[in-house]
């Protein structure tokens, strides 16, 4: 009989994260639930270093994020105060190990949400919405992982940018999105490719943090997902995103 020692794997992915190496893919097959309690015991390190945790971030929630990493399931990760990068500031490089960067859009949780939600339900627990970057870097050699690999590191989120908070009132239905790295269009999106509407994304997390025992408290940020495929970052760059009727916010890349 084998056991896995899930502690040990939550402080390798940590590890790894922590000092920007990466790690070789799981060598161990482990199951969906096991790779959210690796999730859940690296998170755990991070909270215990003086971290909060201060919301979620839904994975694979488009068509063109899965065809990039072939992977065919939504996945869920945690998001902690040290991830966050103030809207302008800049990132080093050195701190990843293979960073990229997705057009989100993420909402600000205003009432507990959690289990079974319509999307009226959802919106109205909400206070506001913004456009966003979120920060990938997957800890796994030449960032490559099965699904359970991804979900154990905590779904490779990283990082993330927040814009202006607006209104929820704002319709988030198909707004165009362009990514851009010094003006220059990296890739364009529509917030209709997140599920067809990014609200069914917040439907989504607030069900999956329940299957956690979890749940989305006031103050909570929740990112929706990349609308498209990934961009690698570089050194040097300034990376901008313009989400239509929501504005923009960016970050600047240093060595
Ligand atoms: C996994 C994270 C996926 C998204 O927005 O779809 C994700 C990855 O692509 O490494 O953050
Ligand atoms: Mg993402």
């Amino acid at each position: 009989m084998s056991t896995i020692d899930l502690d040990a794997l939550a402080g390798r992915l940590d590890d790894a994260a922590r000092h920007a190496n990466a790690t070789p893919q799981l060598e161990q097959a482990i199951d969906l639930d096991q790779a959210y309690a690796i999730q859940r015991l690296s998170i755990g390190r991070r909270l215990a270093r003086g971290e909060r945790r201060i919301g979620i971030k839904m994975g694979f929630t488009s068509r063109a994020k899965m065809v990039q990493m072939g992977v065919s399931d939504m996945i869920w990760g945690r998001l902690t105060s040290a991830m966050q990068v103030e809207d302008g500031a800049g990132i080093r490089i050195s701190d990843y190990v293979h960073p990229r960067v997705e057009p989100e859009v993420a909402f600000l949780v205003g009432r507990p949400l959690a289990g079974a939600v319509t999307a009226p339900q959802a919106l109205a627990a909400i206070d506001a919405v913004a456009p966003a970057l979120e920060i990938i870097d997957s800890r796994y050699e030449n960032f490559r992982f099965s699904l359970t690999d991804v979900v154990a590191d905590n779904s490779s989120s990283s990082g993330f940018v927040v814009g202006p908070w607006r209104s929820p009132a704002t319709d988030l239905d198909n707004l165009g999105m362009v990514l851009d790295f010094d003006g220059r269009p990296q890739a364009f999106g529509s917030t209709a490719a997140i599920l067809g509407h990014p609200l069914r994304s917040l439907v989504a997390a607030a069900r999956v943090v329940a299957e956690a025992g979890e749940s989305l408290q006031p103050g909570d940020i929740v990112l929706a997902g990349g609308a498209t495929a990934a961009c690698a970052l570089r050194p040097g760059i300034h990376v901008s995103l313009e989400v239509e009727s929501l504005g923009r916010c960016g970050f600047h890349v240093e060595d």
